[in-house]
Formats: C-alpha cells, sequence, structure tokens
C-alpha cells in the first residue's frame, strides 16, 4: 500500500488489517504459492490508523526508543521517546531519518538468481538445491553462514537453530567477531560469562569516566549526552591517538603512541600498587592477584614512557586520578581496543585495575565495554555461532542435552564444538574446503579486513547467498542469490542494548515488493529444506520469544521474569538478569538501572573474579622507510553508518558527512611533503593503493593517518593480525606511505 493522504474509512482499514494480519500469520505453503498474497502484513491489528506507537532505533547499540507517528496506519515521523530511560528525548540524525532509508529504489523487492528477479518458489528451491548439492559432493561442513548484529533476538534464534540444527551447518560467525570479539572473550575468562556490568546512569553517577579507545561524541552521541548530564564535575579522560570530537571536549587527553595501551595499562596497575591504592574488599573476591603483582615488576612508568609516548610524570598521574580513594572511576572502551591484534589482554588490563580499586558493582564504576551494533549483545547469547543458543556451550553435554529438550530436537544435531571463526571461515573458502556461503545482514565486501580480497575468495566458491534489505551492496552484487529482506521498521522482535536492556521494535511499515522479514525467509527456507519440523513450534517471533526466555533459565542473562513484549514496552525495557525469582521475590517493582557484580559474586566456577595478562605481542606490521605512516580507521561522523547501505539513503543525512573518501593528516607532515588541503592524494599499503582526498587535521598525530570506515576503500589497505583468544582483526593499526 502507498502512503495517501486521502483519509480511509475505518471500516476499510480494519478490513485490510485483518485481510493483511493473516499474511502475517504462520507460514504456510500455501501462501507462498499464491502470487501476491504473502509477504508482510500491514501495521499490527493493535494500532489505529492514525496514532503512535514506539520502537528500539535500529543502529548503534544504545537503544534509543523512537516515537512513531502513524498516519493512514503506515508510519510518516520519528520523535524521540522521553520516558525511556535510555535516551530521555534524544537522538541522533540516524535515529531520526531511519524512516526515509526505507525508502529507496536500491531496496530488494523481489529475490534475484543470477542478478534477474524470480518469485520466492524459484529461490527457496536454488537455495535448498545449491547448498544440498555443495554438501552431497564436499560434505556437510562445506557450507557456512556470517551473519550479523543487527538482525531481532528472534532472528537469530532462528537462523541459528535452523541453520546448525536444520541444515547441519557447522562453521558460522557474525560481522560481531569484527565488533565484540574481544570484549566477550575478556569478560568470559575474567567473569565466567560474557557480562557487561554497567548501566547508562553510570555515566551521570562517575567522578572519573575513563574513555578508551572510543570515540563516543561520534559513535554513541546520546550516550555521550548521558556523561553530559553528570552532575558530579567529573574529570573525563580520553585515551586515544588522535584527538577526537571526543578528546577535544574531555578535561584530559592522553594521546598515547597506537598500541600502546596494554603497556600503559600495566603501569598504572605498578603505580596504583606501589601506592598501596589497593581496594582489598574487592582483591578478595579475585584470584590471581599475586602473579599479576609480580608480573608488574617491570612495568614501572619509566619502563614504558617511550613507547607509550607519555611522560613518567603524566602516568604517574594517571595513575593517581584513576585511583583516588573514595572516588567512583568508570572506564568505557570501544574499538580502540577490541580491535587490535592484543586486544583481549588489554581489556583484560582494563578489567584488573577496576578489580584492584574496587571499582566494579558500585554506581559509577565499572571496565565497561560499549557495544557496536543494535543487537550485538542479541547475537553473542542467540546467535549459535561462537557459543550455544542462550550463552551455553557446545561442547558442555549438559547444555545440549539442555538445549536439545527445550528445542524438541534430537541432542545428535548440535554440535559438540563451536564452528570457525570468521578468518578461519574465509580461510576455509580459500583452501577449497567451504563452497557454499549464506551471508546474513552485513556487508563483509566493503567492512571485511584485507585478509582476503572477498571478490577473489567469491570466484572459489560454488553458491553464495546475500539476505539483505538492498539489492546493490558490495557484498549483494557479488552473490548468486540475493533474498529481499524486510528491515527496521518492518518487522517485530528483540533487541539488546549495550547496558544489557531488551527492547522491542515494531512493525510500522510494509517492506517494499516480496521483501520478507528475515524470520519469514528463515522459516521458508526450512519448510522447503525439508526434516525441520522444529521451526514449524515457533511461528511468530513471539512465540520464538517464549523459547528463548525457557533456554535462558537458569543462565546469568535469565530472562525468564520477562512476560511478553506489551511488558518490556511498558516496564520501559528491561535488563537482564530478570528471572521469575527475581520477579516473585522483589517487594516492590525491579528497579530500571541495574549493574551487576554489587554481591561481590563473579560466574566463574570458584565465584571470583580472575586477573589474565601477558606481555605485549611485537606489532603485526610496523612502519618502515617504505611504509612510513600508521593509518588509523574508524567511524567519521555520526550520520554515517558503516558500509553506508543505509545512511547512503537519507537525502538528509548526506548533507552531513564529505561524499568522498578522505583521509586526515597532520598539517607539519601535509605541508613537508607538499600535499596541500582537499588535495587528491594516493595511499599505499603492502596490499593496495587507493586515492582520497587529504584533509588537513591538526587532531592527527605527525606520522599517523586517519580514514573513516565508511568508504570501501578503507579496507583495501588494513592488515590482516588478529587477537589469538578473540580472533578479532586489527583494523586500527597498520604501515602506509602516502603521496
Ligand atoms: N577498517 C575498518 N573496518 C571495519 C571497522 C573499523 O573500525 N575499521 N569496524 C568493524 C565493525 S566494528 C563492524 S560492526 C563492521 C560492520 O560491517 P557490516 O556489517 O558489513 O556493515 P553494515 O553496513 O552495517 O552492513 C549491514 C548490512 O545489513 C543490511 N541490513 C540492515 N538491516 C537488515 C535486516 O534487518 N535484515 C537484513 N537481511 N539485512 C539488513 C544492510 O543493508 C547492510 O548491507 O565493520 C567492521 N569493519
Ligand atoms: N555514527 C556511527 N556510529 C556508530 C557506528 C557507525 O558506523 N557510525 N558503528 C557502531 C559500531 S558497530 C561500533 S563497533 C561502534 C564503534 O565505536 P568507537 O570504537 O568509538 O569508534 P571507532 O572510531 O571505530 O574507534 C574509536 C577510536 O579508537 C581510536 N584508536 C585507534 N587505535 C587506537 C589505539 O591503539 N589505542 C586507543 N586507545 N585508541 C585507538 C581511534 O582513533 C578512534 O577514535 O560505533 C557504533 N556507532
Ligand atoms: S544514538 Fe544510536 S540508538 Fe540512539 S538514535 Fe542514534 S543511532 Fe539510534
Ligand atoms: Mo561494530
Amino acid at each position: 500500500m502507498t502512503i495517501s493522504n486521502k483519509p480511509k474509512a475505518i471500516s476499510d482499514l480494519v478490513k485490510q488489517h485483518t485481510q493483511l494480519h493473516a499474511r502475517t500469520g504462520p507460514f504456510t505453503e500455501e501462501l507462498l504459492r499464491q502470487p501476491g498474497k504473502f509477504g508482510l502484513g500491514q501495521v499490527p491489528a493493535h494500532l489505529t490508523p492514525d496514532s503512535t506507537t514506539s520502537s528500539i532505533c535500529g543502529y548503534c547499540s544504545t537503544g534509543c526508543r523512537l516515537k512513531v507517528h502513524l498516519k493512514d496506519g503506515q508510519a510518516v515521523n520519528l520523535t524521540p521517546a522521553t520516558n525511556y530511560p535510555v535516551n530521555l528525548g534524544m537522538a541522533c540524525p540516524k535515529g531520526w531519518e531511519a524512516l526515509a532509508v526505507l525508502d529507496s529504489p536500491d531496496r530488494a523487492t523481489t529475490p534475484l538468481l543470477e542478478g534477474r528477479p524470480v518469485d520466492w518458489n524459484t529461490a527457496l528451491d536454488s537455495f535448498c538445491d545449491n547448498f544440498k548439492s555443495i554438501q552431497k559432493q564436499h560434505g556437510q561442513e562445506s557450507v557456512a553462514f556470517i551473519s550479523t548484529g543487527q538482525i531481532t533476538i528472534e532472528d537469530f534464534f532462528l537462523l541459528g537453530t535452523f541453520a546448525k540444527f536444520g541444515m547441519g551447518i557447522k562453521h558460522g560467525d557474525g560481522n560481531t567477531r569484527q565488533c565484540m570479539a574481544t570484549a566477550v572473550t575478556a569478560y568470559k575468562q575474567s567473569f565466567g560469562f560474557d557480562a557487561p556490568p554497567y548501566t547508562y546512569a553510570d555515566f551521570e553517577e562517575s567522578d572519573v569516566l575513563v574513555f578508551i579507545g572510543a570515540n563516543p561524541a561520534i559513535a554513541h552521541p546520546i550516550m555521550w549526552q548521558r556523561v553530559m548530564r553528570n552532575q558530579r564535575n567529573p574529570e573525563i579522560v580520553v585515551i586515544d591517538p588522535r584527538r577526537t570530537e571526543t578528546a577535544q571536549v574531555a578535561s584530559r587527553h592522553v594521546d598515547l603512541a597506537p598500541k600502546s595501551d596494554l603497556p600503559l595499562l600495566y603501569a598504572l596497575a605498578h603505580c596504583i600498587i606501589r601506592d598501596g591504592r589497593i581496594d582489598a574488599d574487592s582483591l578478595a573476591r579475585t584470584e590471581g592477584f599475586s602473579e599479576f603483582k609480580k608480573f608488574l615488576k617491570s612495568y614501572s612508568p619509566e619502563a614504558v614512557s617511550l613507547k607509550c609516548g607519555q611522560t613518567v610524570a603524566q602516568i604517574e598521574s594517571l595513575a593517581r586520578l584513576v585511583s583516588e580513594p573514595g572516588k567512583r572511576v568508570s572506564w568505557w572502551w570501544t574499538m580502540g581496543i577490541n580491535q587490535s591484534y592484543e586486544g583481549t589482554r588489554t581489556a583484560q588490563a582494563i578489567i584488573n585495575l577496576c578489580l584492584m580499586t574496587g571499582n566494579i558493582g558500585k554506581p559509577g564504576t565499572g571496565p565497561n565495554s560499549i557495544t557496536g551494533q543494535c543487537n550485538a549483545m542479541g547475537t553473542r547469547l542467540y546467535g549459535n555461532t561462537s557459543s550455544l543458543v542462550g550463552g551455553h556451550l557446545f561442547n558442555k553435554p549438559e547444555h545440549r542435552e539442555k538445549v536439545a529438550k527445550i528445542l524438541n530436537i534430537d541432542e545428535s544435531r548440535i554440535p559438540t564444538e563451536p564452528g570457525w571463526a570468521y578468518d578461519q571461515i574465509m580461510d576455509g573458502i580459500d583452501r577449497g574446503d567451504i563452497k557454499g556461503l549464506w551471508i546474513i545482514a552485513t556487508n563483509p565486501n566493503h567492512s571485511w579486513v584485507a585478509q582476503k580480497n572477498f571478490a577473489r575468495l567469491r570466484e572459489k566458491l560454488d553458491f553464495l547467498v546475500v539476505q539483505d534489505m538492498y539489492h546493490n551492496t558490495e557484498t549483494a552484487k557479488l552473490a548468486d542469490l540475493v533474498l529481499p529482506a524486510a528491515g527496521w521498521g518492518e518487522k517485530d522482535g528483540t533487541l539488546i542494548n549495550s547496558e544489557r536492556r531488551l527492547g522491542v521494535i515494531r512493525q510500522v511499515k510494509q517492506a517494499p515488493g516480496q521483501a520478507l522479514t528475515d524470520y519469514r525467509i528463515i522459516q521458508a527456507l526450512a519448510d522447503r529444506w525439508g526434516d525441520c519440523e522444529f521451526v514449524k513450534q515457533w511461528p511468530t517471533p513471539a512465540d520464538a520469544f517464549q523459547t528463548i526466555k525457557k533456554i535462558s533459565a537458569g543462565q546469568p542473562s535469565d530472562i525468564t521474569g520477562i512476560r511478553d513484549y506489551d511488558h518490556l514496552e511498558q516496564a520501559g525495557g528491561i535488563q537482564w538478569p530478570c528471572s521469575k525469582e527475581q520477579i516473585a521475590d522483589a517487594e516492590s517493582p525491579l528497579p530500571s538501572e541495574r549493574r551487576l557484580f554489587s554481591d561481590g559474586n563473579y560466574y566463574t566456577p570458584s565465584g571470583k573474579a580472575i586477573f589474565h595478562f601477558d606481555h605485549p605481542s611485537p606489532l603485526a606490521e610496523p612502519t618502515c622507510e617504505d611504509y612510513p605512516f600508521i593509518l588509523l580507521t574508524g567511524r567519521g561522523t555520526s550520520s554515517q553508518w558503516h558500509t553506508q547501505t543505509r545512511t547512503a539513503k537519507s537525502a538528509i543525512l548526506r548533507k552531513l558527512y564529505p561524499q568522498d573518501c578522505y583521509i586526515e593528516i597532520n598539517p607539519d607532515d601535509a605541508n613537508r611533503l607538499g600535499i596541500a588541503d582537499r588535495q587528491t592524494v594516493t595511499i599505499s599499503s603492502r596490499r593496495a593503493s587507493i586515492e582520497a582526498l587529504a584533509y588537513h587535521a591538526p587532531t592527527v598525530k605527525p606520522g599517523q593517518l586517519f580514514i573513516p570506515m565508511h568508504y570501501p576503500d578503507a579496507n583495501k589497505l588494513t592488515h590482516a593480525s588478529f587477537d589469538p583468544h578473540s580472533r578479532q582483526p586489527s583494523y586500527k593499526y597498520c604501515a602506509v606511505q602516502v603521496g
């Protein structure tokens, strides 16, 4: 239906809703076989034609709630919700423009097979025939999937159960490997579970906030607004090689040498121990401190000063600031830490500092990893990639038994170990072990590190399926089969934000043409694949949510106390854990902001947190005479999202960022090399050469360059080195030359 200005009779709309609602009911094959009779429903039946509902934003992990205003039953405008504990009436440009990007001629409106529009029946047959024949010829493990942090928990749940237990896929991973894998691994090893401990109120309740490898003024603007509401006159420290937008308004900018975080953090720990600024109560809840203390002996400020590019006095002063007795200190990290060849140990060095100084489990404290995508935490818990659905372990028999029982499947369908990580899947393609690949809601031909040229790898695949909102992403253009997906605003489900809060997204618009929700696509695929009767247990996302709750029982991320979507909406979102017992025991409703570990109990077998540490490793690609510049990458503006398939569709957002690929270079370097401001230059790494405009930027230090990741050329240059524990790529350091 198109948006019409003419008011419609209510009876017509009700009739239309009823008809369309029938199309959103359980998936049946007959529906699929009736041309024009399938697709998404119209607006949910509970909405009146001209009304307001709400939905969580589908971009970043802040998880702002947006009010959606409808006319004639279609969403026409968005405003930020004022009564939601996350965004308190604020939104950033991407959120405001979230509807605009849905109406684009680039939307995939029919399945495409070898570039030609086909009907769904042909598409489903092609998916099943091709992947089955690859599995028959090359073995069950020769088909893999790569998913995302940008679909709903219910989508993940269905995708993971169908792909792993239905299709028998062993190797599946997500774009979250590029993003959160380091934080996940660090928390799992240190706390016994992937458990970011904080709540957003901590932004406002800290005396000292340390942002390390994070640029929230650009990447999490509404979290940054929460910092600006802090009434405690806080010290704000930014540890970043660049003088970022965040660093410019901080009280202290630590412009450390790129990738010297680990020695710097160890030096801080060294000083804190030397000065006796340890919190004994907190330490009593830990293991491994005496070994850590011994290990730190060689990390005096004098020893690390040169490497970090910080004076001894600067390091000493920072150590005092982050261990001030009686002060609440919180640490916030993002990709400057996670995307490193030694990211896990660096994240754990932050965790160690908080454990030593008692900055955990109390207001305004915490070793806090800020998540990236809207549902990165949902994929971590329910994506069925590195952990078994619900944060369980593939290699734990009792976990497999529990999950199999709840899903009503034979336990033998559950693999006994996790599959390969993203880079291992890419290597598998290169070797010829992986012949079929299914990509859902990610764009690796732009975003994946220059490990292998994705376009070249594609030649080695017998069949590539891309399931996306748009038919012409860099990756969809290479696909044999494109499955047209509905996007945010065109489907129902739940997301988990950075502070562990579950929130609901609502369908407020009809997807274009024959695009279907990811949920419906997976149902249809399972139906056609065969021997996947179990998928029929969850006709709608709301049904899947009830099973997801059951799976969460007894886990640290227990959500058995959440009734349903309405409960989540009425409560203003709910943070995990929220068990049945917590709901039943609570004399008053659960507070809307909760943090973990206030009782000093961790999720490790001993109940204690564990100190992890290792000496820093050598740089994977140091600069040299031929490649004398360090290339940093990251987010450019708050109006650009990743590979730009969505944000580039909004005329308003397009006005808010440079259209052409650019690099930032220190004016001294530029003048020395005779490079004028906005001159086109060539930047070369050992992998490739690209052209970009050079912006003179004093915010970048001499010897360094910064390139935003939003332009497809950025990842032609990057270097494929990986953290050995998390297998996250080190996007933020490689050697280049400019001329
Ligand atoms: N050099 C460099 N590279 C980086 C980074 C960096 O800092 N530097 N950062 C890395 C990080 S942290 C991340 S998270 C990745 C992001 O990398 P990608 O995941 O590749 O980036 P997106 O552009 O978000 O791609 C999401 C895709 O999903 C589609 N989509 C959106 N919603 C839906 C939906 O509901 N269903 C379906 N089926 N499709 C949908 C979009 O159209 C888009 O094509 O990039 C990584 N790459
Ligand atoms: N507007 C916008 N917002 C986004 C996104 C987007 O694409 N656009 N993406 C979302 C996603 S998925 C993610 S993961 C987050 C990412 O959010 P952030 O991690 O905050 O963003 P980045 O710019 O990738 O990296 C942060 C900083 O790390 C610094 N850095 C580089 N190397 C080092 C180092 O060795 N040490 C230290 N300490 N710092 C270093 C960079 O200079 C950069 O300023 O943003 C989310 N929000
Ligand atoms: S800050 Fe993030 S969640 Fe909030 S409106 Fe912007 S993109 Fe959406
Ligand atoms: Mo990310």
